[in-house]
């Protein structure tokens, strides 16, 4: 059976962009909230979006600037698609949509169509034998859960996902909740995202988190920009980096495209830049290949300490390294096993590329570095970016003004569902405090990463799923097999938006919860409430939807936990009142404060416009590791080896579309038109394998022998480094197994498929 379909949609190729933003930015953001939804509902979804008495944009995880907001409106074109997606009222994926096509049609449908059909409005049930989803009462779905929840062997063969827009109350809520039930199988979007970021900063600065706020950026000297693509996944932060450039400072880009939003910036409010076109960004652009970046920040760590001998105590800060690191002997020896030129020849770039890199950084202090999924989706990202703060550490760039580690974060809360525990590994401590002020038992032994529930579905070890917001089947690597570990389960239950592919291939019996989103009002007993949300800097703040809810048959998230938990726990004794917790969401606050660190006055403090900033160690330069001291560490690059025919394929994001949504079938910045279905290639890479550009072809990967396709691609000629390849997620996510992830973190390896292409 086919899962998804794969028909071509008419590409158009036009030159990429050398600009993003500007006025095409405008104008595409109306077109797209309007098409969806009428004036009035549209353009008060857009005035209030990020503002201080406004709601949280639900896109990505970028801060509000700490001081002031833009009058007209804090927002940008992929923060407005993301908002009219969520608006929309043209259509609606009610009852009757589900009982016009059965599932079996639905699955003949793409990603966009699925989207293109809007909210979901009531709670839907699908039962063994059934060929279509129908309604069921809020209370019954609540039941069923409940029943198949109780009957299971052991609470560890459930698994409940979380995605990153749950805000903190619901998440705090729905680990309380899984806790007190009993399994710490509580798998999220970060262990396929940023989760080789918080394994390698807990090893190296103790904190998961970025070292910077946001006005570091703006008086950086220099920002290193690595796997990341800001102009299309964090529009927003095209304006501090403007500022910074404005403040003199120098970016360098690494990146193995050269990115749009890198290049150049018009910012949309600016009468200056649209008269005189906007800033420069990129100084330096290091068009590295792809999962190289530990061999090249290893060899800038070896000319730094040669320039060091150079100019002595101009470029290491060992006043820094003495007081605060730990390992530093042990980490330059460790470089005198390196060959600069070996290490230089696995990157693709010159030797020259790199002596500026290193003439840039070598005499400043205040130095950035940014990265993304482009560094923590290969096999080697911990080390990676273990090597990134090798490099901070040596110029002792954290803890100071203008410096330090920024790790993007992704999904807009997806670092405050962390901070609220959503881990399968949670901390000791956390559990203890959990213990003293809810008086239960919490279990001790980790639970699931995603890649281990997979298989545990698969293997029949788990045989519940319940996904808090997400897409699960599309975002996973190795469709085919998730598709069959889903399948496989007893319940699978979705608490969602929208109409997605995760909601089409399910268990035995599967239910799809609808709730409130992010922009609606979500008005309880004891008037409207608000939530609060997490940013990459580590700000806390409200956030007040406003408009309201395409359906009456919506729920809160917390109200959607708190009704299932008193489901499950009916003759349970409990000390948590979870009526209260949907009546008031102060409830939840206060409960927060008494188990999170930094949530001190919660309820008050983040009435305060703009919210709180919660402690981070490092950024003061005290680093909570067993010693309290900052770690340089010993990291070994490796090769991925290929075979002559084989290529290196990163799976990235198109301009329009948000992870597993899609928006539209434009890539705009890259000259894409109207098709998702292409493949970025080399001219070299397409000739040598006597393909044409735009010929339609087939990719293919072979692991321990199996292979696996992802059929009906468009061969794009693109600046892309030989060996190299790039195509959208989620339509490539068939050709990655299960098991191939990241040592350490289990991350997918999302950016380094080896791949064949052949003519389909
Ligand atoms: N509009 C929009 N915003 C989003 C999202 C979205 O889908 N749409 N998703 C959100 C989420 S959850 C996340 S995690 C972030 C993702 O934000 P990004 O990490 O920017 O997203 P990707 O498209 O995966 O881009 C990865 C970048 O890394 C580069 N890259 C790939 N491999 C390598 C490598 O080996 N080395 C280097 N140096 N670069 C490499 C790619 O060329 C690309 O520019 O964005 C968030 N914001
Ligand atoms: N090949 C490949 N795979 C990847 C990646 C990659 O770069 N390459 N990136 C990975 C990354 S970084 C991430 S974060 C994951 C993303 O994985 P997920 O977070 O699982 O996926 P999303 O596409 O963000 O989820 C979209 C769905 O969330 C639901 N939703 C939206 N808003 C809300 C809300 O407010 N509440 C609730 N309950 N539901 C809501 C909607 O129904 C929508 O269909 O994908 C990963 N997968
Ligand atoms: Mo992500």
């Amino acid at each position: 059976m086919k899962l998804a379909p794969d028909t071509l949609t008419n590409l158009k190729i036009t030159k990429p962009k050398e600009t993003a933003a500007g006025l095409t930015a405008v104008t595409v953001s109306f077109q797209h909230v309007f098409r969806q939804t009428e004036l009035v509902r549209g353009w008060k979804a857009l005035y209030q979006l990020n503002q201080k008495d406004g709601y949280d944009c639900p896109s990505c995880a970028w801060p509000d600037p700490d001081d002031h907001r833009s009058s007209i409106a804090e927002y940008c074109e992929n923060g407005a698609k993301a908002v009219a997606d969520e608006v929309m009222t043209k259509h609606t994926a009610s009852p009757v949509l589900f009982q016009r096509y059965s599932v079996a049609d639905l699955l003949q449908k793409d990603d966009f169509w699925l989207g293109q059909q809007g909210r979901l409005t009531q709670p839907l049930v699908i039962r063994k034998g059934q060929t279509h989803y129908e309604p069921i009462a809020w209370n019954d779905a609540f039941q069923l859960i409940a029943d198949h929840l109780n009957a299971l062997g052991s609470p560890d063969e459930a698994v409940f996902y979380t995605s990153g827009r749950t805000s903190n109350e619901a998440a705090f809520l729905y680990q309380l909740f899984v806790r007190q039930y009993g399994t710490n199988n509580m798998p999220d979007c970060s262990n396929m995202c940023h989760e080789s970021t918080s394994v390698a900063l807990a090893e190296t600065l103790g904190l998961g988190k970025a070292s910077i706020v946001y006005e570091d950026l703006e008086k950086a000297e220099v920002i290193m920009i690595m796997g990341q693509n800001p102009g299309t996944n964090a529009p927003r932060m095209l304006t501090p980096l403007e500022q910074a450039k404005r403040n003199g400072a120098t970016i360098i880009a690494v990146n193995p495209l050269v990115e749009t939003g890198l290049l150049a910036f018009q910012f949309p409010q600016s009468v200056r830049d649209m008269v005189l076109g906007g800033q420069k960004l990129t100084d330096l652009y290091l068009q590295i290949r792809i999962n190289s970046d530990l061999a090249f920040l290893k060899a800038i760590c070896k000319l730094l300490l040669e320039e060091e001998k150079k100019t002595p105590g101009k470029v290491i800060d060992h006043a820094f390294i003495e007081k605060y690191t730990a390992d530093y002997q042990a980490f330059t020896s460790s470089l005198e096993h390196y060959e600069l030129s070996e290490l230089v020849g696995q990157t693709g770039l010159s030797l020259a590329e790199i002596q500026q890199t290193v003439d840039i950084l070598k005499h400043k202090k205040k130095i950035i570095i940014c990265w993304a999924m482009g560094l923590t989706q290969h096999r080697n990202s911990v080390q990676t970016i273990n090597e990134v703060i090798n490099v901070l550490l040596l110029k002792g760039s954290i803890g100071i003004e203008g410096g330090g580690a920024a790790p993007i974060r992704g999904h807009s809360n997806v670092q405050g569902d962390r901070t609220m525990g959503i881990w399968e590994r949670p901390k000791p401590e956390f559990l203890d405090k959990l213990k003293t002020v809810f008086g239960f038992e919490p279990p001790r032994e980790h639970g699931f990463s995603v890649v281990e529930a997979v298989k545990a579905m698969h293997e029949g070890d788990a045989k519940v799923f319940f996904g808090m917001g997400g897409n699960f089947l599309m975002a996973v690597s190795d469709t085919d097999y998730t598709a069959e570990a889903l399948q496989r389960c007893r319940l699978t239950v979705q608490v969602s938006t929208k109409l997605n592919r995760s909601h089409l291939i399910h268990g035995e019996t599967a239910l799809i919860l609808p709730c409130l989103a992010r922009s609606d009002r979500d008005a309880q007993a004891s008037g409207d409430q608000f939530v609060t949300t997490e940013a990459t800097t580590g700000v806390v703040q409200q956030s007040h939807g406003t408009l309201e809810p395409v359906s009456k048959h919506l729920k809160s998230e917390p109200a959607i936990v708190a009704e299932l938990a008193k489901a499950v726990f009916q003759n349970r004794p409990n000390t948590i009142d979870w009526d209260k917790a949907i009546t008031n969401y102060d409830y939840i606050r206060d409960l927060i404060e008494q188990v999170v660190p930094g949530f001190d006055n919660y309820n008050e403090r983040v009435r305060k416009p703009g919210g709180f900033y919660l402690p981070n160690g490092p950024r003061e330069r005290k680093f909570p590791t067993k010693d309290g001291k900052a770690h340089f560490s010993i990291n070994v690059p490796s090769q991925i080896a290929l075979q002559p025919d084989e290529l290196l394929l990163m799976t990235i994001r198109s301009h329009d579309q948000f992870n597993t949504t899609v928006y539209g079938r434009d890539d705009r910045y890259r000259g894409i038109h109207n098709e998702r279905r292409v493949v970025f290639m080399h001219a070299d890479d397409i000739a040598n394998r006597g393909l044409k550009p735009q010929q339609v072809v087939n990719l293919q990967s072979r692991y321990d022998g199996k292979i696996r396709t992802a059929e009906r691609f468009i061969v794009v000629p693109y600046n892309i480094p030989r060996g190299c390849t790039a195509a959208y997620f989620p339509e490539t996510n068939v050709l990655l197994p299960i098991d191939q992830y990241a040592e350490g973190s289990l991350t997918p390896t999302s950016k380094s498929i080896v791949i064949t292409v052949y003519p389909s």
